[in-house]
């Protein structure tokens, strides 16, 4: 098997940095606009063969070192009686709001909610047949909680942050609730084979050090703490946190992911070689012709430097309007920094 990806999880050596891409199986592909022209967003992640389908997608087509199932971080929300739509972007019904909605919730167990995400990895996982990883993930429990109180993607999330000052401890009991439902949504996608888990804090950078230090962090860290006897390389991301870097690198996770707002080495002096760095070449940079995107590419590599423990990515997912062609110059840099080295 190509384990090029999980050796720089766990920070060994490798013959090349491996390489995946946030967002891969999305709409940049021609085959994936194809496909949803076809059906729905619930449908194709309700859908195995489908869900399939698309995560195989870029692999097909690039030198790719990890494969994603292809889900919905919000999809697991509906174990807390939440009526999801997306028309693309994502809508919860009735947002929770008031202590008393929080104290009511009785989670139901992510399995029975969202079977179908443990048997796309498994599909996935037999139709890889070895030739990469299988990463699957989660929302973080406090990106999963903006959601929920704001209803929908909103600049700066100001519902949950109006809860932390109006209800700090309504806030803490969602998050508590959110831990357990992200263990349980990762369990239940390790043990259907994936073989490392990424967990998405997107909206943690909304916080000040305090508030992350004291809301986001310890709920991460009792989602992962649940997860450590599987040995299943874990990777936080949380874009635009740079201002908490240290303590992102103190979730657990064996990997921290980095967005282009911090430069490489610097996050790598920060956490002190504790964990393994993912990330991190601007999205807009593919948005450059190809001998650009090569230099790019190459920046980060450099960035980078030679110790063990760094997964190329880009350091956020790749935006839809991305060429193809700028997929394959950065596949290409990320091969030809082998030749150069070996
Ligand atoms: O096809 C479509 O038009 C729907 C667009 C789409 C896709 C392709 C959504 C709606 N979700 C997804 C799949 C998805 N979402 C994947 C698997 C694909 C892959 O990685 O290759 C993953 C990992 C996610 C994760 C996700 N969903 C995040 C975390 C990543 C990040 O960018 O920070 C978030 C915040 C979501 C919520 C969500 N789902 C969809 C949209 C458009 C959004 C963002 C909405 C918003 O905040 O306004």
């Amino acid at each position: 098997m190509n384990d090029r990806f999980l050796r720089a999880c766990r920070r060994e050596s490798v013959d090349r940095t491996p390489l995946w891409i946030m967002r891969q199986a999305g709409r940049y592909l021609p085959e994936y606009r194809e496909l949803r022209a076809r059906v729905d967003f619930l449908t194709l992640c309700r859908t195995p063969e489908l869900a399939v389908e698309a995560s195989l997608m870029p692999i097909r087509r690039f030198d790719l070192d990890a494969a994603i199932v292809f889900s919905d971080i919000l999809l697991p929300l509906e174990s807390l009686g939440c009526e999801l739509s997306f028309d693309p972007s994502p809508r919860i019904a009735r947002p929770l709001r008031s202590s008393e909605e929080i104290a009511a919730l009785r989670p139901r167990p992510v399995a029975e909610v969202v079977p179908y995400v443990g048997d796309a990895v498994a599909l996935l996982r037999r139709e890889l047949s070895g030739r990469v990883p299988v990463i699957g993930f989660s929302g973080a429990p406090f990106t999963l909680a903006a959601y929920l109180t704001e209803g929908h993607g909103h600049d700066g999330f100001p519902a949950i942050r109006a809860l932390r000052a109006a209800d700090p401890a309504a806030l803490g009991t969602l998050l508590d609730t959110l831990s357990v439902m992200v263990t349980e949504h990762l369990e239940l996608q390790i043990a259907a084979g994936a073989q490392a888990v990424q967990i998405f804090d997107s909206w943690a950078g909304i916080l000040s050090p305090a508030d992350f230090a004291a809301f986001a962090l310890p709920a991460v860290r009792r989602a992962i703490r649940g997860l450590r006897r599987y040995h299943v390389p874990v990777i936080y991301f949380a874009p635009a946190a740079g201002h908490v870097l240290e303590l992102a690198a103190t979730t657990g996770a064996d990997v921290l992911g980095v967005c282009w707002r911090t430069p490489l080495d610097a996050a790598r002096r920060l956490t002190g070689g504790r964990v393994a760095l993912q990330g991190n070449l601007d999205p807009a940079a593919l948005l450059a012709p190809p001998a650009r995107v090569r230099e790019r590419a190459l920046a980060v590599l450099d960035e980078a430097g030679d110790e063990p423990g760094h997964i190329m990515n880009l350091g956020h997912g790749i935006l839809p309007g991305t060429p193809v062609a700028s997929v394959e110059a950065l596949v290409a840099a990320v091969a030809e920094r082998e030749r150069r080295t070996a």
